[in-house]
């Protein structure tokens, strides 16, 4: 298609934005976040501060994005404000150490918290797109994310135009944003594959005040090996989901299953495919990484729901390259959709996280280490975690070199409380929490996921504790964490000591 609006080079659109401003990236993960533009800031920023000027803007996106966008901007120290979810290394830096204020916010929330103007005025949209109209269409590349609510929001847009993605991704989004109360109708979907809304955005010409031009893959960061524990962890996953269709709790036909990302998603993604009895089965999901492309083309995945396509240059290649299939295949949808509380416990979605540290009690910690560093953020976890038919945590049973426990008398944050999670899963086995009251939870989480080097003082902190509901020592229950500040190591704790 063609458009008349005026073509800029990154630094003059970079040129645009003022200090102070708050700007809506697209991208969702690293895949359809802009790189050009938001480097050319970064770049405008290191030289504003040389000349000892302020320059830092308030960035919000759809969820984390990549070394073009947080890195860059992180590394000039060009952001004041950042939310929802982030995963990069520069940035959590200038978080834990107070320089960024980020809010670590529900995925789903985030658009509606915007068009509600709980953060304030957007001044701008920096939206990547594969194809424009002059009329104001946007083709969005490999993301949804919240673009849709940041174009209507911004006073004004610039435009990436990736020629690295098709023109023909149009077909592949699905655009649709709910009416805010009291206006709010159900969302009508029904199942992973119903389309909705609308294939582009549309949004008044008069407010796109330019397009760069760029040619440039997602950065989307390659997986790591799977290890021996990720594997065993997959393993044991996929063979309790069988466990569940055979006692009848999951239907032959099975249920749409969202996964999150990270090596321990790729891997449970990988034996859910290999293992025969698991029938072909949907996703609605918020982020469709690689070893969904396989499971598409095998067709052990029948269709997949999704906010990104967080996928290395090579799959994405492959799904460019084989457009009609994966078309029929796949839907794009705005974060507030696909992980929207109404429809996943509508669908009976069976949600699949990570955790950093689980409690014996089932409450789980996704966020922070120790209790205050940010890693990256609840991300959807907790949109899918709370309204899921099933919801799993799986991790591997230590840390650091095995320093580390990742099963603990209590966790040191809470994001996803004991109501809401349902299974554990280590390497070492399942917890099937439901139905148990906290002494039950307990035992068996100890008992099937805690690594057996942890195990007996584990036991032994139970039997110390055993009076209440939720038998729990305020004294004690950071033990293992202090303890590991003090010598680098959780283990070989004697309780008496923290009486
Ligand atoms: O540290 O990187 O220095 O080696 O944490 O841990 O085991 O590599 O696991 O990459 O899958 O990430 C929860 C962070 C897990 C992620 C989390 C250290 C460990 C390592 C990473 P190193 P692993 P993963 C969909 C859903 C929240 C958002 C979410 C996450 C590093 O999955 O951010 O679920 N989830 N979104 O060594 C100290 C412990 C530790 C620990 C692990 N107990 N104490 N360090 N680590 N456990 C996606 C979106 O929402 C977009």
């Amino acid at each position: 298609m063609s458009f008349s609006f005026p073509k800029l080079t990154a630094e003059e659109a970079a040129s645009h934005i003022r200090h102070g401003q708050t700007v809506g990236f697209s991208g969702f993960t690293p895949a359809g976040a802009p790189k050009a533009i938001p480097l050319a800031v970064s770049k405008r920023a290191k030289v504003e501060h040389e000349s000892g000027r302020e320059f830092q803007i308030g960035v919000l996106t759809g969820a984390s994005t990549g070394p073009s966008l947080d890195g860059a901007l992180a590394e000039a120290a060009a952001i004041s404000f950042r939310t929802p979810y982030q995963s990069n290394a520069a940035l959590r830096s200038s978080i834990n150490k107070g320089e960024t204020r980020f809010v670590d916010m529900h995925l789903s929330m985030l658009p509606q918290i915007v068009r509600y103007g709980f953060l304030g005025p957007v001044d701008w949209a920096v939206v990547e797109a594969c194809d424009l109209t002059s009329g104001g269409g946007i083709v969005l590349s490999t993301s949804v994310g919240a673009a849709p609510t940041f174009v209507g929001r911004a006073g004004k847009i610039l435009i990436e135009l990736n020629r690295r993605h098709p023109p023909s991704l149009l077909g592949m989004h699905d655009i649709y944003e709910p009416a805010d109360p009291p206006h709010r109708h159900e969302i009508p979907i029904y199942h992973a594959s119903d389309r909705i809304g609308s294939p582009l955005i549309t949004v008044d010409p008069s407010k796109i005040v330019g397009v760069v031009e760029t040619d440039l893959d997602d950065e989307c960061a390659p997986f790591s090996p799977p290890t021996p524990a990720t594997e065993k962890i997959g393993q044991n996953v996929a063979e309790f989901l069988v466990a569940e269709m055979r006692a009848g709790r999951i239907p032959k036909s099975f249920l749409p299953l969202q996964s999150g990302v990270g090596d321990v998603a790729n891997s449970v993604l990988g034996a859910l495919g290999r293992l025969p009895e698991i029938p072909a089965f949907e996703m609605y999901t918020e982020v469709l990484q690689d070893s969904v492309v396989d499971l598409l083309e095998s067709g052990r995945c029948r269709f997949a729901s999704t906010c990104s396509l967080t996928l290395s240059p090579p799959a994405m290649r492959r799904i460019v390259e084989q457009l009609n299939l994966f078309r029929s295949k796949i839907l794009m949808r705005p974060q507030e959709i696909s992980n929207n509380p109404e429809v996943v416990r509508r669908l009976g979605i069976i949600s699949m996280n990570t955790a950093i540290e689980v409690d014996v009690f089932g409450n789980v910690n996704s966020t922070h280490v120790l209790g205050k560093q940010m890693m990256n953020g609840i991300g959807g976890s907790g949109d899918f975690t709370r309204n899921a038919y099933l919801s799993i945590f799986s991790c591997a049973s230590t840390a650091k070199g095995g320093k580390i426990s990742t099963i603990v008398p209590l966790v040191t944050h809470v994001d996803h409380s004991e109501h809401s999670v349902q299974v554990v899963i280590t390497e070492q086995g399942v917890a099937d929490l439901r139905g148990q009251d906290p002494h039950g939870r307990a035992r068996i989480i100890i008992e099937n996921c805690a690594h057996p080097s942890f195990r007996p003082q584990l036991l032994e902190y139970i039997e110390i504790v055993k009076h209440g509901h939720t038998p729990q020592s305020l004294s004690r229950a950071f033990a293992m964490h202090r303890q590991f500040i003090r010598t680098g190591d959780m283990g070989g704790i004697k309780w008496e000591d923290w009486a």
